[in-house]
């Protein structure tokens, strides 16, 4: 989604993207492990035209580092926890590198038993889930993964942030470059966009948030100030409860409520846990594989027979696009940028 006056941007290469991410990451203080994972994953969304979690997410980065509750140069420690679970202590260090850490495990294990999971606790996490989950389904297997964010959100009834705007990614592993993908907030949009409406000016729809006196609203300011909405009422609700149950006390870390606590105003990104699920088609889906995949791309198939488009398929052909001639990304955040000094 992009609320940005697209007359009023500058050209960028996806290098330049990526240059300019890691120069201000490690001039802020990121390790280079921890900076050229962070920097990836910022290239990744503006090259996909998220533009949410693409550059937008660099000053937000560097009030993190600044918080001074973020570990600059954590080494992960990774955990082989039993047959089909993996640990990952981020140590208060990024989530993204602790995911590069322990993906290949998480991998190998799925492989060998079907079903695994990796638990990735004590992370600072602001990024999108579909690169991880890209990043599963390359190496075969389908996966599932969601985390807590902070209590922006208000229970399905309610009026008061509680839970975090949560999100859940499922990828697919398709022949061809690009895989089945899914990946969105558990709230009616993520916080990111919200924010970006705000920074436009431009109004939100109704059903995205309340104003801080629980009545609806289309002011985007208002609804920050306030609390968002889950999507889909009760459904959403109860899958984003799910979120903060599963990848909250079920590994042993916080939830959006504590998370927010922990903050204590530091305006710091969300500190908690990430869960994440591989799937072994070869080994649970039988003695034929090929079948199989042959019926997914059937399922497919037919929503295109009826005009429907796949999640993802919007960020492919961005990407596309991107790598051929570029991004064209907001003026005003580029100077933003610029202006940390880095
Ligand atoms: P959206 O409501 O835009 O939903 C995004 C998903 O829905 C994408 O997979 C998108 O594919 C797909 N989609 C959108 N429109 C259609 C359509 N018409 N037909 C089929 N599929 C469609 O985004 P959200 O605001 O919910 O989330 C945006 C991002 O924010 C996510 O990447 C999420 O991970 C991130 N986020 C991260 C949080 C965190 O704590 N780390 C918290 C909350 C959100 P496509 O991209 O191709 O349009
Ligand atoms: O956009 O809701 C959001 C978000 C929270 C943490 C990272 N992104």
């Amino acid at each position: 989604m992009s609320v940005f006056d697209a007359a009023d941007s500058i050209a960028l290469s996806i290098q330049e993207v990526f240059d300019l991410s890691l120069r201000v990451l490690k001039g802020a203080g990121l390790s280079d492990a921890h900076a050229r994972a962070v920097a990836r994953v910022i290239t990744a969304g503006e090259r996909d035209e998220c533009a949410s979690h693409g550059l937008y997410r660099l000053p937000g980065c560097v009030m993190t580092i600044r918080s001074g509750k973020l570990s600059p140069d954590a080494e992960p420690g990774i955990v082989d926890a039993s047959p089909a679970l993996v640990r990952a202590d981020a140590r208060f260090g990024y989530s993204l590198l602790a995911f590069e850490r322990a993906a290949p495990l998480l991998v190998e294990k799925a492989k060998a038993v079907g079903v695994a999971a990796l638990a990735i606790t004590n992370c600072f996490h602001f990024s999108a889930l579909w690169p991880e989950i890209e990043h599963l389904t390359e190496q075969g297997v389908a996966a599932l993964a969601m985390t807590p964010s902070h209590a922006w959100v208000a229970p399905a009834g309610g009026r008061k942030g509680l839970l975090g705007t949560n999100p859940l990614a499922f990828g697919w592993p398709r022949p061809g470059p690009h895989p089945y993908v899914f990946d969105f907030a558990t709230s009616a949009i993520a916080r990111g966009d919200l924010a970006l409406h705000e920074i436009a000016g431009q109004p939100i729809p109704e059903g995205w948030g309340v104003d801080a006196e629980g009545r609806p609203t289309t002011d985007a300011r208002a609804a920050l100030d306030g609390a968002m909405l889950t999507f889909g009422g009760h459904k959403g609700s109860a899958l984003s409860t799910m979120i903060e149950l599963l990848a909250g006390p079920l590994i042993g870390d916080m939830t959006s409520r504590e998370s927010m606590a922990f903050d204590a105003g530091a305006q710091a990104a969300p500190c908690h846990g990430e869960l994440i699920l591989a799937f072994d088609p070869a080994m649970l889906g039988g003695p034929d594989p090929a079948a199989n995949a042959a019926r997914a791309e059937a399922l497919f198939a037919a929503f295109a027979d009826q005009g429907a488009r796949l999640p993802s398929e919007r960020r492919y052909a961005a990407r596309a696009r991107s790598l051929a001639r570029g991004v064209r990304t907001p003026r005003p955040l580029y100077e933003r940028i610029l202006a940390l000094g880095f």
